[in-house]
């Protein structure tokens, strides 16, 4: 039940994109991008670089053949910007040299000039000036106008979440290599080598058949290398197709923190009404998404913000409206959860401050109106089953709320400035790419004569354990030793058309795709060892651990030398197969359909401390319980859990992303930006597995863990909120996260601190 990756990683034997040997001659490219955030570009003198010592070419968006154009939703997206920026550290030209500093340096020889303009950098402003990247979306249920009047309490505000820098291990980048016929193979950090493939295609004005992109693991993608690691490819593939040689690029962590975009920042209006038994009858928020510059992923984040604006509740009247508001910013991206934490922190704000105002505890809300079997989400899909309130149940079972509640009272009035306080979190999120035709993976199954197993899938392995996975499924469905299976690289020939490991489905899609051509390897085999031993046609012939077994009596032959005589007997032993999921679909007109093959669901407890004198606070305990489904890899899904919980509790607390008014990245270093490390860890952790589950939409009856359990952090942002308030109940907090060390200080010693509304 190990991770396989592990030994190798703590050995540092592991590769990366750097640690590949690149042929002898290979050059490395440097990028100049833009300093500055809205502006036309009026000269661009690139003569000075050109000529240093060591450098072979400086290109611009001039010397792109095809399409100068890397948007995927929207087309709205250049590669290297042409006539104007806009924004910090926009690609204008590549620098390519024979080692990465003189490409560096030369790039400080370029000389610009531009017309300067004033950058919008406030979602809100942007939104009033008609700075929109799609047209607003509205999801509603029910009648919200019709609801105000019925409920005995309203509550309105605002709330507003942060930016989150990726800071995967590995930085962004990639390594192209010229083939015969001026095609390119292409290495690539991406958790998407289609979209590599189709957009270098694009660029270089090839058909795809040229490019072939390979990817081994990256070192952590966490979004950050779903739409955003294929411009650095492109680039490369640029290069090494102009100068016909190998061309490598690895960004600097700074540089990849300053021009790579980031968890989209969001300030939303709420509205929300409830009756004296504290049932929500009515709920409306409108989302004003910072999209940055160009659209990159963001419609389908703000579709997934939609569709996670109840969170794990019902509420028979729902309003939500998303504004993608276009900004000077680099344009945000994929950050596990897309779009989902940002739209469930908003509801979890309303519930809280209408709880404060109300004088009940949060989870008396939270409990009261949680999804049931049968009950409808906002975009018309039903709840399959009352996994949310078993979850919640479940972790009552384990922990009794009341005895929190007195414990921490209890501690809370013996000490003066220590305060502890806790929250509880349920969260509900949607399996599978909002887009259906994203829904779909492949798998390429050799079984070599040996016995041995090679399995290429469109998975990309991120630290996730997906290969993991996947290796299960073989060793499961043909009982052999997980030692025989060996997962290939991710490789647009073996397999094409993918979709990007994303959206918590990888596992899901790829490994229903291994276990289609594995069932169709072993029923070939079964055939034929049917009639190697002379069976009746009735006979039940299994492989059971390497043996193979008929009429539950064991043969002589084991899987070895099956595999040895069928290929003598010139079966075929590869098979390919195809996953799409079944019955989803989508009205993106109406905003109601079924988007999600199924939903994951748990209730998280979190108990912090504050130190009420200093501001700091510290994580105690996190409890959960969590609906894994029938888990294929219990290490790997609880450490995917506990990681997850981790990144979403420092994006609610410690992980602040600032600009200045020029619109240039301030926390771009680790100096400035601080992520959580092993001392920030909670001290007691418990990630406990909701027992008894099945889930039959998806591969043995698992289900997709990558990104749900983020958004228990949310739960430590009330929980510190709380904590505040029982050293000073008066005060008026507004609901902004990160609720970093500064904003506890000054929340507990100013009484008001102003949220920008405009
Ligand atoms: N875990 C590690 N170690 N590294 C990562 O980059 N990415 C997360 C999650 N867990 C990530 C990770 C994100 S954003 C997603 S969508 C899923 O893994 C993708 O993998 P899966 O679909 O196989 O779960
Ligand atoms: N990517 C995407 C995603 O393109 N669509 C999605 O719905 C999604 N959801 C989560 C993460 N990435
Ligand atoms: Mo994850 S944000 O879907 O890559």
């Amino acid at each position: 039940m190990k991770y396989y990756d592990t030994s190798q990683h703590v050995a540092g034997k592991s590769q990366f994109i750097d640690d590949i040997t690149v042929p002898e001659g290979t050059l490395y490219a440097a990028i100049y991008y833009s300093p500055i955030a809205k502006g036309k570009i009026i000269k661009l003198d690139i003569s000075d670089a050109v000529n240093c010592n060591g450098v072979c070419a400086v290109l611009t968006s001039k010397d792109i053949d095809g399409a100068n154009q890397i948007g995927g939703i929207v087309q709205d997206e250049e590669l290297l910007a042409s006539n104007e920026v806009d924004f910090v550290g926009q690609p204008i030209a590549i620098v390519v040299a024979d080692d990465y500093l003189t490409a560096k340096n030369a790039a400080k020889k370029i000389e610009i000039q531009f017309k300067e303009e004033t950058p919008i950098l406030d979602p809100r402003e942007a939104q009033r000036k008609g700075e929109l990247i799609i047209p607003p979306m509205v999801f509603e249920l029910g009648k919200t106008e019709n609801a105000w009047g019925e409920c005995d309490i309203i509550v309105e505000g605002i709330a507003e979440s942060g930016a989150q820098e990726h800071l995967y291990l590995e930085t962004q980048g990639a390594i192209a290599n010229p083939t015969e016929g001026r095609g390119l193979k292409i290495i690539s950090s991406t958790q998407s080598p289609t979209a590599v493939q189709r957009v270098t295609a694009n660029v270089l004005n090839l058909p795809m058949h040229k490019i072939e992109v390979d990817v081994m693991r990256l070192g952590g993608g966490f979004g950050g290398k779903e739409d955003q690691a294929t411009p650095y490819a492109a680039m490369v593939a640029l290069a090494a197709h102009k100068i016909n040689k190998p061309v490598k690029m690895v960004l600097p962590r700074q540089e990849d923190m300053r021009i790579t975009g980031k968890r989209h920042p969001y300030s939303s209006d709420y509205k929300i009404g409830l009756t004296k038994d504290l049932k929500i009858l009515a709920y409306e928020a409108s989302f004003y998404q910072n999209a940055g510059a160009a659209a990159d992923l963001s419609p389908a984040v703000l579709q997934r913000t939609m569709t996670h604006a109840t969170n794990s509740y019902f509420i028979p009247n729902v309003k939500a409206t998303g504004y993608s508001c276009r900004t000077n910013l680099p344009p945000f991206t994929a950050f596990r959860g897309f779009g989902g934490p940002q739209g469930m922190f908003v509801i979890e704000s309303a519930i809280h401050d209408a709880a404060k105002k109300l004088g009940v505890d949060p989870f008396e809300i939270q409990k009261k109106n949680l999804l049931k079997s049968g009950d409808e989400f906002p975009y018309g899909q039903i709840v399959e089953h009352g996994n949310a309130l078993k979850c919640w149940n479940n972790l009552e079972e384990n922990v009794e709320i009341s005895e929190v509640n007195k414990r921490i009272n209890d501690f809370n009035s013996e000490s003066k400035f220590i305060k502890k306080g806790f929250a509880l979190i349920p969260i509900c999120f949607g399996i599978s790419f909002t887009s259906k035709f994203m829904n779909q993976a492949g798998a390429l199954v050799n079984i070599y004569q040996d016995g041995s197993i090679g399995i290429s899938t469109a998975a990309i392995e991120m630290g996730q354990g997906v290969n993991t996975k996947i290796r299960h499924v073989a060793e499961k469905i043909f009982s052999v030793d997980i030692s025989r299976v060996k997962i290939e690289t991710t490789n647009t020939t073996r397999v094409p058309n993918t979709s990007p490991t994303a959206a918590s489905s990888g596992a899901d899609l790829n490994g229903k795709a291994t276990e289609l051509a594995c069932v169709k390897l072993l029923n070939r085999l079964i055939d034929f060892a049917k009639i190697e031993l002379s069976c009746d046609n009735d006979s039940k012939i299994e492989i059971v651990k390497e043996k193979i077994i008929v009429d539950e009596v064991e043969s002589d032959l084991d899987w070895k030398e099956l595999i040895h005589r069928a290929y003598f007997n010139r079966i075929n032993l590869s098979a390919q197969s195809h996953f799409a999921t079944p019955e989803i679909h989508f009205d993106t007109k109406k905003n109601k359909g079924k988007p999600f093959a199924y939903h994951s669901y748990g209730t998280g407890l979190i108990e912090v401390s504050v130190d009420c004198l200093r501001g700091t606070y510290e994580i105690d305990s996190v409890k959960v319980v969590h609906d894994f489904g029938k888990s294929i890899n219990r290490v790997i899904d609880k450490g995917q859990a506990e990681g997850a919980i981790i990144q979403g509790i420092a994006w609610m607390t410690i992980e602040e992303i600032l600009y200045d008014e020029q619109g240039k990245l301030m926390t771009d270093a680790l100096s400035t930006y601080k992520i959580p490390g092993i001392h920030f860890t909670p001290k007691e952790f418990d990630v406990k597995f909701l027992e008894n589950t099945e889930n039959p939409f998806s591969v043995f009856g698992s289900k997709a863990i990558g990104e749900p359990p983020l958004m228990y952090g949310i739960g430590a942002y009330f929980a510190i909120r709380n904590a505040i308030h029982s050293f000073n109940s008066n005060l008026e907090i507004d609901y902004k996260a990160p609720m970093t060390n500064e904003r506890v200080f000054t929340s507990l010693y100013k009484p008001k601190e102003k949220v920008k509304t405009n």
